[in-house]
């Protein structure tokens, strides 16, 4: 209820609402619209108060709920049914326990801190909490097993078309699923599927982005190469006010859901050429860690499939499917 007083107030931003006002819109007294408030500004909403006019929303920072997700969402799929937590091991993890359960196709899981996020083959992924965009999205394509990387390519796609329709930030993709910010790692994408032999049952695409930590948030390594859009734009001179998790989700959201529809048709096209455009990959000299294969080369082209055309110094072409590559000039 204390939702439906804020959508009150947002749909009256800028200006006062009476308490009156609210109490009858929502047929409670005026001393419960006074403790939504309350509530409403314990969780970080700017609310003026004034006992003459009743309330105004003066500001809306970087909260992260449910409604702030919903709220002015503008898809048909995802996110049409949203979990919000404050602390989950790991939102793949819970992503992929609903889905087996039989959750919507395009379920989100967004959670404000990870105790145990997951990066690729066992690793861990940093996910404090109120610094990033910890999600997973749970996706039922009709494709197989064969063509799931398409899926991970039309996520990294999604997020880069995300960021610069809301934050103005251009960020770079690294095959088969970095997003780098200045050659460092603003954001990682986990794919995985529950599948049979030609049928893919379920995708859960998980999505670590980093929003608002600050340098000294990164140990180890992670000070060298990771980023988040603040330490970017802190950088850069750019306001970090338009920085609000919310907003970046639904943008992303609203993207991929554009990409899943084109994967439904069968018309990945626009997705390929997309990623070839926000590559920062394909032309450059790469070390290629694949197997117990380790060489240089340079990265040519991704195919139809989503692999990784690479010719090596010898002038010998390879097709990646999966494997580690590290871009020289970076390093
Ligand atoms: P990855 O295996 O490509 O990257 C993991 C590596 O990235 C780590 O070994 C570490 O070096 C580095 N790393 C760890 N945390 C961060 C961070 N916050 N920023 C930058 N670099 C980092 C990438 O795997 C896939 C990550 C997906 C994360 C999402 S979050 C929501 C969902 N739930 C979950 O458990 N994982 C996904």
């Amino acid at each position: 209820m204390k939702y439906k007083a804020l959508e009150n107030l947002k749909a009256n931003k800028g200006g006062f609402v009476s308490g009156e006002c609210i109490s009858t819109e929502l047929g409670v007294t005026r001393t419960s619209v006074w403790k939504y408030i309350n509530e409403l500004k314990d969780e970080g909403y700017k609310i003026k108060s004034s006992s003459r006019k009743g309330y105004m929303l003066a500001d809306i920072p970087d909260i992260l709920n449910g409604h702030e997700i919903r709220y002015n969402l503008n898809t048909q799929i995802l996110g049409r049914e949203v979990h919000y937590l404050e602390s989950i091991d790991s939102t793949n993890n819970y992503a992929k326990r609903i889905a087996s359960l039989g959750c919507e196709d395009g379920t989100l899981v967004v959670a404000d801190l990870q105790t145990a996020g997951r990066g690729r083959l066992g690793r861990t992924w940093d996910s404090k909490p109120g610094k990033g965009i910890w999600m997973s999205i749970v996706l039922k394509p009709l494709i197989t097993p064969a063509e799931i990387q398409i899926i991970t390519l039309a996520a990294s796609v999604a997020v880069v078309s995300g960021l610069m329709k809301t934050v103005d930030i251009v960020c770079g993709i690294k095959w088969p699923n970095d997003i780098l910010l200045e050659g460092k790692k603003v954001c990682g994408i986990l794919t995985e599927m529950n599948s049979e032999q030609d049928r893919v049952n379920h995708v859960v695409i998980g999505i670590g982005l980093n929003v608002n930590n600050d340098i000294e948030d990164f140990h180890g390594d992670l000070r060298k190469n990771a980023t988040s859009l603040k330490i970017y734009s802190e950088f850069s001179g750019i306001s970090n006010k338009m920085l609000r998790r919310s907003d970046i989700i639904k943008s992303i959201l609203e993207e991929m859901e554009k990409a899943y529809n084109l994967i439904r048709k069968g018309e990945t096209k626009n997705i390929i050429n997309k990623w070839r455009e926000y590559s920062v990959i394909l032309g450059e000299e790469i070390r290629v860690i694949s197997g117990n294969r380790e060489y240089t080369g340079v990265a040519q082209d991704i195919t139809d499939h989503g692999k990784l055309v690479v010719k090596d110094i010898d002038g010998a072409i390879y097709e990646l499917v999966s494997g580690e590559v590290s871009i020289r000039s970076f390093n």
